[in-house]
């Protein structure tokens, strides 16, 4: 059975996947045929020694096409703590980590890779870690015994990048462990219960830390080996996939968060139309050379400049109609619709403007006596209000079917 809805780990293993254990390992594979089935014996044969009968490993499998499932399934009758998720709907290491996690009967919970990339001798160094107290303990190779075995200067330098990045957008959360994304790591059921997890991509860690209650932290140093069988699923869309994922972490997570949270204020909205605005002040541009310029029709400027600024306006509002507001314009896309909202728009821009002037003579004359910085705070201003208004009544589903 494969858990569905939010990804929540339950305070207590819930009573349907039976008796609770100590420790609950998940081995997310895909594509890892080669490799599993010397895994799952490696972790066995040091589990059994550490924890007899006290540990479960959870293959969770995104229905791999070389039946890496299959494979598994098949080991548990030698193997019985070894249980098999095949994942045939959701995709994604992070959330196949976090479904293993829900199904776990352990009161601790903890990751590794299925490609014998990470030592399995380290179990034991974590599995003291947390022994003495720690909420969360992560291999690491950025400490003493640790490194990678023979990456390339290139996957260095962009690893470091990464994390200097991270550092900037979310201190602290990258600045409580060495190696922010290990996959390699094992933490505290009760530090991570009954928050909503949202990860995306595969660095699973960052959603732990930064959304869990996570007191005190060890890391172990540990040699980041080579892989033999199988190959790498690390492509470029996972770097996009972190930055997304950092910078969804900090809006919601902290005072940002919270703030965030209490005005409720559509970013990801209003950046599609402060880009869309400045497509406008691009095309205002071209329109007004090509009409006022000498060496072009050398029209009147105030002339030209009315016309620029409404092809500006119509540019702006189909921009904003198939994209920003793309999800309410579609349900209701008939022409008369579409008019409607243009005149509004129109009116709003045009009431715009006005309070851009206003704002301007305020803050120069009054505040600020540095004309392009109150002009810029202007801008700001009446940005916010076209946005917001248009937000409000331009875009908005009146017919109710
Ligand atoms: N369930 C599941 N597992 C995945 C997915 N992507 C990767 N994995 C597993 O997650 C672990 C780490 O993935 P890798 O591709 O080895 O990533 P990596 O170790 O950072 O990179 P390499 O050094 O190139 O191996 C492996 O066990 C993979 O089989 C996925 O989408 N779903
Ligand atoms: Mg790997």
């Amino acid at each position: 059975m494969v858990p569905t809805g939010s990804l929540q780990i339950p305070e207590s293993p819930l009573p349907s996947s039976g008796k609770a254990i100590y420790f609950s390992l998940v081995i997310p594979t895909y594509k890892e045929r080669d490799n599993i089935q010397r895994i799952v014996r490696i972790l066995s044969q040091l589990l059994d020694e550490y924890i007899p009968e006290d540990y479960e490993l959870i293959v969770v499998d995104d229905d791999s096409p070389d039946r890496t499932w299959e494979v598994a399934q098949s080991l548990t009758e030698d193997y019985p703590q070894l249980r098999v998720m095949r994942r045939q709907e959701e995709r994604g290491l992070s959330s196949a980590v976090i479904r293993g996690w829900q199904a776990a009967r352990g009161s601790i919970l903890g990751v590794i890779d299925g490609d014998l990339q990470h030592p399995p001798e380290v179990l034991q160094q974590l599995l003291n870690g947390i022994e003495q107290g720690a909420d969360l303990a992560v291999a690491s190779r950025n400490i003493e015994g640790g490194g990678v075995s023979s990456w390339s200067v290139v996957r260095r330098f962009l690893s470091r990048g990464a994390q200097l990045l991270g550092l900037i957008i979310l201190p602290n959360v990258l600045g409580r462990v060495s190696d922010p994304m290990s996959g390699y790591f094992m933490v505290r059921r009760s530090a991570i219960a009954n928050v909503t997890l949202n990860p995306v991509g595969y660095k699973i860690l960052l959603e732990v830390i930064g959304r869990g209650e996570v007191g005190k932290i060890t890391e172990v140093g540990y040699v980041f080996c080579e892989r033999k069988e199988g190959e790498s699923k690390v492509t470029w869309k996972q770097y996009v996939e972190y930055i997304h994922h950092l910078i969804r972490l900090r809006l919601s997570t902290g005072i940002l968060g919270r703030v965030h949270k209490q005005i409720n204020f559509p970013i990801g909205r209003f950046l599609r139309f402060g880009l869309v605005g400045l497509s406008g002040v691009f095309v205002d541009m071209v329109i007004l050379y090509l009409l006022s310029d000498p060496t072009t029709l050398a029209l009147p400027l105030t002339r030209s400049k009315i016309i620029a600024g409404e092809i500006a306006i119509f540019n702006n509002f189909l921009w904003n109609d198939a994209w920003t507001f793309a999800d309410v314009s579609m349900q209701q896309q008939e022409w008369h619709h579409r008019l409607k909202r243009f005149v509004k728009f129109n009116i709003i821009c045009l009431a715009g403007l006005l309070i851009n002037v206003l704002v301007l003579n305020l803050v120069f004359n009054f505040l600020i006596p540095n004309r392009y910085i109150a002009n810029l705070i202007a801008i700001a201003v009446a940005t916010v209000w076209n946005f917001w208004v248009n937000l409000k009544l331009s875009w908005r589903v009146t017919d109710v079917k």
